[in-house]
């Protein structure tokens, strides 16, 4: 089992800040920003690059979820949403992930 399939059954403790039948959202563990939370399908999805036509309403409940997320961390002046995909894209965990980072002007390019 991954990490974040962990994190959902409830073997890895995280610090839960939003949860529905079919989304989880945690602090990450090394965060990057103020608030940095990510986003999670409960069913495990490697990365964005395995989305097809069966998984339109596991995505959009990510998306309908992430501005509540915001809400509730106190993001009212903007935040960021970016998901890592496979090697290039430097993804560490392979269960598709969003990490929303916020609370702070954030640098407006990569590098
Ligand atoms: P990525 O590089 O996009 O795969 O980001 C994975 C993120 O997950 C990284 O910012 C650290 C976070 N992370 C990894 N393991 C854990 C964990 O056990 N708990 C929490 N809360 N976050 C984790």
């Amino acid at each position: 089992m991954c990490i974040f399939c962990k994190i959902i059954s409830g073997e890895i403790p995280s610090s839960k800040v939003y949860e529905d039948e079919s989304v989880l959202a945690f602090r990450d563990i090394e965060p990057q920003a103020p608030v940095h939370i990510i986003v999670i399908p409960k069913e495990h999805i490697e990365s964005c690059d395995m989305i097809d036509e069966s998984s339109s309403a596991m995505v959009a409940s990510i998306f309908e979820a992430i501005p509540k997320i915001a809400k509730i961390c106190g993001l009212t002046n903007g935040y960021r949403v970016l998901t890592n995909v496979g090697e290039d894209g430097c993804q560490s965990v392979k269960h598709m992930h969003f990490h929303i980072l916020g609370g702070k002007k954030l640098p407006d390019r990569l590098s």
